[in-house]
């Protein structure tokens, strides 16, 4: 607990330091005029760093810079708004108080002061300074906890890459922007093939393990902003391009399908080659106000069907549409 003792009056300092000493304040600083307040508070080299003081009592009549334009100045510091200021004076006239709530103060005492009268409203003042940061601390620790609350609710658990729901809403935002900015808008939706043989020869752990390395393949490959990847359920992927036209689309796909066949994660039970493999379908649209964002997922699952039917670890385009 800080207390900074802001008077021109040697004696007033010392006596205040005394009467708060014998109060069982220990921590005191004291500075014989604003600018040596300013110093003390870090205010000469717009220092951010909140110094440690819990409260300042800060004299109203002091030569060059009197105690209501300091308080101002203080106040205009955003790492030190929060530290109470009680104003000391010898005149206790209406004018120094409206000025003093003015410039931000949060009481006022007037010398010759009543020793019980100083000490009862600084103890009010710290136990309100207390309350305060307590609150401020459980906010910003409310804040850290639904940040990561945010983060999880749309990662996938096992994957680590961005989940269904994630997936959901950028689509749907992404497909209201490329029809306000009339963009094509592509999507890839990418399944591993054979996996249930993969499952049933390797176990579910391997498995679980080869969706992992599949996602990061993926996550790595597509590098712009906007697009998303996303862990659509099971064993399939989604990809989400934005301004992206069909053939921009089918070669990050074909590339997608060669990173994945050159992880060269063992399959003995594939139906293609002896590796895990994936097949790719795309589809491209310039949505419209009769379309919906789900039928390019559908036409991206036609293309699919189309490419497992064809053989698998293969990438099938619908087109432009
Ligand atoms: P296709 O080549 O036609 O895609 O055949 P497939 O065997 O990959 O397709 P199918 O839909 O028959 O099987 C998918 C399998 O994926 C079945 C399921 O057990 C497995 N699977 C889905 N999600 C997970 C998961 O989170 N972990 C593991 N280990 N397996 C999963
Ligand atoms: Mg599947
Ligand atoms: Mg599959």
């Amino acid at each position: 607990m800080s207390i900074l003792i802001v008077d021109d009056s040697l004696s007033l300092r010392f006596l205040l330091a005394t009467l708060l000493k014998k109060a069982g304040y220990k921590d005191l600083l004291q500075a014989e005029s604003a600018p040596a307040a300013f110093k003390i508070l870090g205010m000469e080299n717009n220092s951010s760093a909140s110094p440690d003081i819990d409260l300042i009592l800060l004299d109203i009549m002091m030569p060059e810079i009197n105690g209501i334009e300091a308080c101002k100045r203080i106040k205009a510091v955003e790492s030190l708004q929060d530290i109470p200021i009680i104003m000391v004076t010898g005149k206790a006239d209406n004018e120094n108080l409206e000025l003093s709530f003015e410039a931000g103060a949060i009481d006022y005492v007037v010398k010759p002061f009543n020793k019980t009268e100083l000490l009862v409203r600084m103890s009010s003042v710290l136990k309100l300074k207390q309350e305060m940061d307590r609150r401020k601390e459980v906010t910003k620790q409310l804040e850290v906890a639904n940040r990561k609350l945010k983060l999880l609710s749309s990662m996938d658990g096992l994957t680590g890459i961005a989940n269904r729901r994630h997936f959901d809403e950028t689509l749907e935002k992404e497909w209201r922007r490329a029809l306000r900015a009339e963009s094509k808008f592509s999507l890839i939706l990418m399944d591993v093939d054979s996996f249930k043989p993969y499952n049933d020869h390797y176990g579910h752990q391997a498995g679980d393990d080869c969706l992992k390395k599949v996602a990061q393949a993926l996550q790595a490959e597509v590098k712009r902003p906007a697009d998303l990847v996303a862990r659509y359920g099971g064993e399939e992927f989604v990809v989400v391009l934005p301004e992206t036209d069909s053939m921009h689309a089918g070669i990050l796909a074909e590339k997608l399908r060669e990173q994945i066949e050159s992880l060269q994660i063992p399959h003995e039970k594939s139906q293609t080659v002896p590796v895990v493999t994936c097949s790719l379908g795309v589809a491209t649209l310039k949505p419209t106000q009769d379309l919906q964002s789900k039928s390019l997922v559908e036409e991206a699952d036609k293309a699919l069907y189309l490419a497992k039917r064809g053989g698998r670890n293969r990438v099938v385009s619908e087109g432009e549409k």
